[in-house]
């Protein structure tokens, strides 16, 4: 029997992590283009309910979905001083139609401020129309310097949801962010993918923000790979595009704004967090096949068995409401079908052989500890919905303690830098809150600050690891992607 195994994926994660992609039917990035990629129908379908989570946690609280244009003229772009100078290098840059060069260059939305706000000032006109919450899920392209990585760090973010809100207040926008904050937790709570929220430093905020909040998760090499950001804009975008609007006295004033974005790196983060050496481990929730059916014969081919693993995959469709399948190719013994849907991640296996046929049961196998049960088929449509909440609360405490595991506290640089250096995940250190002390210390451990928790109460104590003064915050810092 299999057992859960992490040694391929924690010692070798690109290599485990590309090859699941291919293997697995993901995504493929394979293209001739450095950093955009291919979903692949079976990534594609992961993705579709992944979205699905997504969309309804933004419609239950009065987000509404649309799309804006994919081009943003230069003149749009240049309007807000601190965003087009973090984005200018960055954008990919249309410069002719056809043949002849353009007026105005037109740039690929990097993200959507400058194409979404100037919408708002014709939209916007009196307090109420506020709050504007609207959201759209779209490619966006960003010319990325650092190695590109597959779903992790692309030039074509194929699945970008950025959400854009407006408000008549600071206090307003400040519920906005506790509210955004809130549906994040429930995505990735609904993936089983354990987090840490942070306020980013000054010198690692949203171009154009206030202030941003990251959300981290570890993947299994010891590196942090940010999963979601909640900008509050302020009114750096409201004054730069002059959206206004009426306050009750007949006052006109400039909008609060928040964005908030999510790209294809939560799939990066359920696979990295949740997979062994056997391959991807899927929650329930986003599996496109929840449990495979497998017919178990040892010499030649068995029709009563085949049968019964069509009849059952149907029946656990209608009346179970699951996603179901049974696989029933000739030309490949049980074994090997094990292995291609272990690789796959599918949840739950059932197998049905002529001992499980006499005894009108069949035999359930958890993908994420191979834990087995053999269970009467009247029972199973329950059984089955019991195993999948029970997979997934395990799975979220797997993830979750391996994540508290890794994260550290340290009170000197030499503690930090050996922790690191040997991947060890994140670490907390005590910080003066200057500038100069933060960039140093990124440099000095060969890191990054995540910043300054957000998700628990923090307890100031001890010395500044770079320059030994008094500490006014306790900050994370780690190896990121
Ligand atoms: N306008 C804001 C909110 S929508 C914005 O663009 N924020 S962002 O720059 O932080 O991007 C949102 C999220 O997209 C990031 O937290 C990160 O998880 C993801 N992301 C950023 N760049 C890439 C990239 N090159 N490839 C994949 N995902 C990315
Ligand atoms: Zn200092």
């Amino acid at each position: 029997m299999p057992t859960t195994k992490r040694e391929q994926i924690t010692k070798h994660f690109g290599t485990w992590y590309r090859k699941v992609l291919i293997d697995a039917g993901v995504a493929d990035y394979r293209y001739p283009i450095k950093g955009c990629g291919v979903w692949m129908p079976y990534g594609f379908a992961i993705r579709k309910h992944g979205l699905q989570i997504l969309r309804d946690l933004h419609d239950a609280t009065g987000h509404q979905e649309a799309q804006f244009p994919l081009l943003v003229p230069e003149t749009s772009l240049e309007k807000e001083a601190a965003h087009v100078k973090s984005f200018e290098e960055e954008c990919f840059w249309i410069t002719h139609g056809g043949l002849k060069p353009l007026d105005v260059k037109l740039a690929l939305r990097p993200t959507s401020e400058t194409v979404i706000t100037p919408m708002l000032k014709l939209w916007i006109r009196s307090h109420k129309d506020l709050p504007l919450k609207l959201y759209q899920i779209v490619n966006v392209f960003r010319y990325e310097t650092k190695t590109t990585r597959p779903l992790i760090r692309v030039r074509e973010i194929s699945t970008f949801k950025e959400a854009h809100t407006s408000h008549a207040t600071f206090e307003d926008s400040e519920v906005q962010i506790k509210e955004a904050t809130g549906i994040y937790k429930a995505f990735f709570d609904a993936l089983d993918v354990p987090y840490v929220i942070s306020r980013r430093p000054e010198w690692d905020k949203f171009a154009g923000a206030l202030y941003s909040d990251g959300f981290d998760t570890v993947l299994p090499d010891g590196r942090t790979l940010q999963i979601g950001t909640v900008h509050n804009l302020g009114q750096n975008f409201a004054k730069a595009f002059d959206v206004t609007y009426e306050a009750e006295g007949g006052k006109r004033e400039h909008i609060w704004q928040t964005c908030y974005g999510i790209s294809e790196r939560w799939l990066a983060a359920v696979l990295g967090v949740h997979g062994d050496d056997n391959g991807a481990i899927l929650p329930p929730n986003i599996a496109p096949i929840q449990a495979i059916i497998i017919p178990i014969f040892h010499k030649e081919k068995n029709e009563t068995i085949t049968e019964a693993c069509a009849k059952l995959a149907e029946k656990l469709e209608k009346e179970a409401h699951m996603r179901v399948k049974a696989d029933l190719r000739d030309e490949l013994t049980p074994g090997s079908k094990f292995f291609d849907w272990e690789l796959k991640g599918v949840p739950i296996r059932i197998e049905i052989g002529p001992r499980d046929m006499e005894q009108n049961a069949v035999m359930v196998v958890r993908r994420d500890n191979f834990e087995k049960a053999s269970v009467k088929q009247e029972a199973l449509a329950d059984y089955l919905h019991e195993v999948m909440k029970k997979m997934s609360k395990d799975m979220r405490e797997k993830a979750s303690k391996w994540l508290r595991e890794h994260v550290h506290s340290a009170k000197t640089l030499d503690e930090v830098k050996t922790l690191l250096k040997k991947r060890a995940g994140i670490v907390e250190v005590p910080w003066c809150g200057e500038t100069d002390c933060g960039l140093k210390m990124e440099q000095e451990i060969n890191g990054k600050m995540l910043g300054v928790p957000m998700d628990m109460k923090e307890e100031v104590s001890g010395t500044c690891i770079v320059c030994g003064k008094e500490a006014k915050d306790i900050v994370r810092v780690a190896v990121a992607y």
